[in-house]
């Protein structure tokens, strides 16, 4: 059944979406955490990029998270997607990210990091230089290596393209055999430093490998699946976890290029990751939560002056074609958007970001919403997502 759009106010009754952002679960729009402590006890800072997308970044924000120490983040733009800020580069001259302000001294390097905060607050469970750890830190490292070799050169044979392959999947190996020797689904025999080590690139590898490579490291893989599966069940990496879509787009500026290859497999994973359906897709298995709907539509309606201002689209037809896929999203009425606005709805569609604008689930059910939306009046896409930069996701757009 076709309905007409709700207007932003009939949206807002219809979404009561609430979390507590300080004290409440893991989430990427806080920028004060306390645990339940006060202001006063803070010693902490961490500085991360704005768009979550920086891996050494979440390595530390999700140490912190398991540890619930008290802190402040203060987020900065990467080169890729905007100009640093001068106040940062007045802390940290090279402007790389993450860094840590600790009893006002401040760390940059993410290993260090991790060490200064737990000379300072204990380890997670298992400590850096632990002679358990080194070596999987090591195993991390040389997994890392494998993926990039693969991943980010060019290929100019059949046979290069798969001694690379092989050569990741050796190492995927060791790991797998690593995972299958502890009596946990963790890397050692209970959750702690490791695995905080090890997500970021994990879940980077995960969703790049699918798109780039038709490779589904999560699925063909069965302790790396269980691993996941146990890291899901965590409400601190869930806060963290990032999506297929938002990775494999965020990667080529960050990584210098990611390359695809011919495999049939690779274009199906493509097609399914662009145009979705994004339910089902191997980069998330914990249940949907039952409020992501309304996540999403409190996450649209907080932000939509400046969704409809970026929109390529022209503000009111834009302003009517953003609330028919609202409508969508929240009733599960499809509603006829305006004629011509198939572009701006799928520009947005692409431009969805998790977990830096909302969490997983929510996100899909937008792009879902998006799509069937645009998807009455046409079959036009947005325009490319850059792959050299990201200045399309400048966040001054967005302050
Ligand atoms: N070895 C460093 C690597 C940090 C790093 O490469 N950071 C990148 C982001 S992932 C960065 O800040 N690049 C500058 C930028 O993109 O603005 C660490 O472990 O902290």
């Amino acid at each position: 059944m076709k309905t007409s759009p709700l207007s932003w106010s009939e949206l807002e009754n219809l979404t009561n979406f609430n979390r507590d952002n300080t004290n409440g679960q893991t989430n990427s729009q806080a920028c004060l955490r306390l645990f339940g402590h006060q202001e006063s006890d803070i010693r902490v800072t961490l500085y991360r990029d704005n768009h979550a997308w920086c891996p050494y970044c979440q390595k530390v924000w999700l140490w912190l998270e398991e540890k619930q120490i008290p802190y402040r983040i203060k987020k900065v733009t990467m080169f890729c997607y905007g100009e640093k800020e001068r106040w940062y580069k007045r802390i940290v001259p090279s402007g790389m990210l993450p860094a840590l302000e600790l009893d006002g001294r401040i760390i940059t390097e993410s290993d260090d990091i991790l060490m200064a905060l737990e000379g300072t607050f204990g380890p997670l469970n298992h400590s850096m230089k632990d002679a358990n750890v080194t070596p999987l830190r090591q195993l991390e490292r040389l997994l890392f290596r494998a993926w990039c070799t693969w991943l980010c050169y060019p290929t100019w044979s059949r046979q290069q393209e798969q001694r690379n392959q092989e050569q990741f999947v050796k190492v995927v190996t060791m790991v797998e055999k690593v995972l299958k020797d502890t009596p946990s689904p963790y890397f050692l025999e209970e959750f702690g430093t490791v695995d905080v080590i090890f997500t970021p690139y994990v879940e980077r590898m995960n969703a790049s490998l699918y798109y780039y490579k038709g490779y589904s490291l999560r699925e063909e893989n069965e302790g790396l699946g269980a691993w996941f599966e146990a890291m899901e069940t965590r409400p601190t990496y869930q806060g963290t976890q990032s999506d297929f879509h938002t990775h494999v787009h965020d990667l080529p500026p960050q990584m210098g290029g990611c390359y695809a290859n011919s495999e049939q497999q690779t274009k199906i994973n493509q097609m399914r990751v662009d145009n979705g359906p994004w339910i089902g897709l191997p980069d998330v298995s914990y249940p949907e939560p039952e409020k992501s709907r309304q996540e999403a539509l409190q996450r649209v309606i907080k932000h939509r002056q400046n969704i409809i201002r970026v929109n390529p689209a022209e503000d009111n037809l834009f302003d009517e074609a953003l609330r028919c896929a609202l409508t969508n999203l929240i009733t599960g009425e499809t509603c006829q958007p305006p004629k011509g606005s198939d572009v701006g709805l799928r520009y947005l569609r692409d431009r969805i970001n998790v977990p830096r604008d909302m969490s997983i689930y929510a996100a899909k059910r937008l792009r879902e919403a998006l799509e069937t939306t645009a998807n009455l009046v046409g079959d036009r896409q947005g325009s490319p997502i850059p792959i050299k930069h990201r200045r399309d996701q400048d966040p001054v757009n967005f302050l």
